[in-house]
C-alpha cells in the first residue's frame, strides 16, 4: 500500500475540486455559529460566493482573539450532545483557546495523523512510544489516536523520566517515537552522558513537532538518537498535529490540502505573498463539523516550497516554521528570530543541547544575552579556551543577526529544562 489514504495521491485538480466543494460546505456549517453568521451576512457571503479556490480571499479572517471572545463554546456548530472531546491550546501566548470535536472530527483527525506516520514508514507491526504530555495539549492524544489508527502498539509513556523511557524502548522494542524537539535533544544528550551508543536503542524514527527548531537541531537529534527525525506541524485550532508533515525527502512539510486550505499572506496587508516568499500561514478547516474555522491567522511564518516533491505527492509543502510573528525580537531596531540564534549555536560541536536567549535593558539600552550549555567533556577546559569560544560564537551570531550578543557558556545541565514546549526566550526588560 503506497498511501494510507487515497487523498494523499490526488492530483492538483482533484485537490482543488475537493477544496471548492468542501469550502462551500464549510461556509454553510460555519454559519451556525453567531460570529460567522454575522460576518457572512455583513459581507454578503454564501456558499455560492465560492467558485474557485482563490475565492477564499473573500472570506473574513479569524484571529486568536476572536476565538477567545467565543470562549468557552460559542463557536460550536452542532448541539452539545454531539461534542465528544475538547482540547485547549497550550497558551504559549496568552490565555488558552478551546477546540471542540465531534466523533467525526476525531475520526478524520486520527486518519490524518495515521497518514503522516505511514508516510514516513511507520507500520502496524511497530511499537510507537508517545513521549509528549497528554491532557489538554493536542500533541499527546492527537499522535496517540493516530498511531492506534495506523495499528501500532501505542505506548502513552508521556514525557520525563529519561531512564524509564530508555528502558521501555529496549524492553518493548520501540521503533517510532514522538518527542518535542527540545526534549529529544535533552534525551539524546542524556544517552551520550550515560555512555550508551545510539545503536543500543531499537529506535528508527522520531517525530518532532510542536515548537520551532532548526535543521541543525534535527541533525543533532538524528545523530544523538541514531534515527530519522521528521518534522510535524500542527496547531489546536486546526485539530492539532497532522496538519503538515515531512515525507521521507525531509525537505518541507506536506500540508494535507484535502483537509485544510492554506494561504500565505503578508501579515500586515493580508495580501498573498509571491509564491515562495515568507509570510503568515492562514488556514481554513475543510472537514470539521463541530467547530469549523475560517481563515485562521496562525501567526506562524513560513513559505511554500514551490518545486514538485520527488515523492510525487501534490499536496504543497511549507518550509520549517521560522517562528511566530509574536516571537520576533526587535533589538536596537533589528528583527531577530530565536531560530537564527539556534542555527548558529548548533554549528559549534562544543556546544550542548540547551540554550536560552535573555533580553535585558541596561541604561535604557536593550541587550541580548545568550546562555548556552557546553558539553560535559569541554567544561573542564582552560578558562581561556572557553573565553575564546564565547568570542567565536558571539562573532558568528553577529554576522547572522547583525548585533553582538553577550555569550555566556554555562555548565552542562545547568539551564532549566522543560518536558513540554521549551521556553527559549526570557524577556527581563520592564
Ligand atoms: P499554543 O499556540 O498555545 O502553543 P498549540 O499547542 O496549538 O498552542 O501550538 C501550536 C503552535 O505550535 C503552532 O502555531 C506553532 O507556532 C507551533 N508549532 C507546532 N508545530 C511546530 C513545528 N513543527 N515547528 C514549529 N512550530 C510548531
Ligand atoms: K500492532
Ligand atoms: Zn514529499
Amino acid at each position: 500500500m503506497l498511501y494510507f489514504d487515497p487523498a494523499e495521491g490526488w492530483s492538483r485538480e482533484e485537490i482543488e475540486q475537493a477544496q471548492v466543494a468542501r469550502l462551500r460546505a464549510t461556509i454553510a456549517q460555519a454559519r451556525k455559529a453567531p460570529i460567522y453568521c454575522n460576518r457572512f451576512d455583513e459581507m454578503g457571503i454564501t456558499p455560492d460566493s465560492i467558485q474557485s479556490v482563490d475565492d477564499v480571499r473573500k472570506l473574513p479572517v479569524t484571529t486568536k482573539d476572536d476565538l477567545r471572545a467565543q470562549y468557552p463554546d460559542k463557536m460550536n456548530t452542532v448541539p452539545r450532545k454531539d461534542i465528544v472531546r475538547m482540547h485547549a491550546s497550550s497558551g504559549t501566548t496568552g490565555s488558552p483557546t478551546v477546540i471542540h470535536y465531534t466523533q467525526s472530527d476525531l475520526d478524520s483527525w486520527s486518519d490524518l495523523v495515521a497518514r503522516c506516520l505511514h508516510m514516513v514508514g511507520v507500520r502496524p507491526e511497530h511499537v510507537f512510544q508517545n513521549m509528549t504530555g497528554y491532557g489538554l495539549f493536542t500533541g499527546g492524544l492527537g499522535l496517540h489516536y493516530g498511531a492506534e489508527r495506523l495499528g501500532c502498539l501505542t505506548m502513552p509513556s508521556g514525557p520525563g523520566n529519561t531512564k524509564r523511557q530508555f528502558m521501555l524502548m529496549k524492553d518493548f522494542n520501540t521503533y517510532a517515537a514522538h518527542i518535542i524537539p527540545s526534549y529529544a535533544l535533552y534525551l539524546g544528550a542524556a544517552l551520550r552522558d550515560m555512555g550508551m551508543a545510539p545503536e543500543e536503542l531499537p529506535l528508527g524514527i522520531v517525530v518532532t513537532g510542536a515548537e520551532p527548531h532548526t535543521e541543525e537541531a534535527r541533525q543533532r537529534i538524528e545523530k544523538l538518537l541514531g534515527v530519522k527525525a521528521y518534522n510535524s506541524y500542527g496547531l489546536s485550532e486546526m485539530n492539532g498535529p497532522g496538519v503538515a508533515f515531512e515525507c521521507t525527502e525531509q525537505h518541507g512539510m506536506h500540508i494535507w490540502e484535502d483537509a485544510f486550505l492554506p494561504e500565505i499572506v503578508d501579515p500586515v496587508t493580508l495580501e498573498p505573498v509571491a509564491d515562495g516568499e515568507i509570510g503568515e500561514l492562514i488556514m481554513t478547516t475543510l472537514c470539521r463539523t463541530g467547530m469549523p474555522i475560517i481563515r485562521y491567522r496562525t501567526r506562524d511564518l513560513t513559505r511554500f516550497i514551490t518545486d514538485e516533491c520527488p515523492c510525487g505527492r501534490q499536496h504543497r509543502r511549507i518550509d520549517r516554521i521560522l517562528g511566530r510573528a509574536d516571537d520576533m525580537l526587535i533589538i536596537k531596531g533589528v528583527n531577530i528570530y530565536p531560530m537564527q540564534v539556534e542555527r548558529v549555536l548548533m554549528e559549534f560541536s562544543e556546544v550542548g543541547e540547551n540554550y536560552v536567549i535573555e533580553l535585558e535593558r541596561e541604561n535604557f539600552i536593550d541587550q541580548l544575552r545568550v546562555k548556552v550549555e557546553i558539553k560535559e567533556e569541554h567544561f573542564v577546559e582552560d578558562m581561556r579556551v572557553l573565553q575564546g569560544l564565547q568570542r567565536k560564537i558571539a562573532s558568528r551570531l553577529c554576522s547572522e543577526i547583525l548585533i553582538t550578543p553577550r555569550v555566556e557558556i554555562v555548565q552542562h545541565n545547568s539551564l532549566p529544562k522543560s518536558e513540554g514546549k521549551a521556553q527559549r526566550v526570557v524577556d527581563k526588560r520592564e
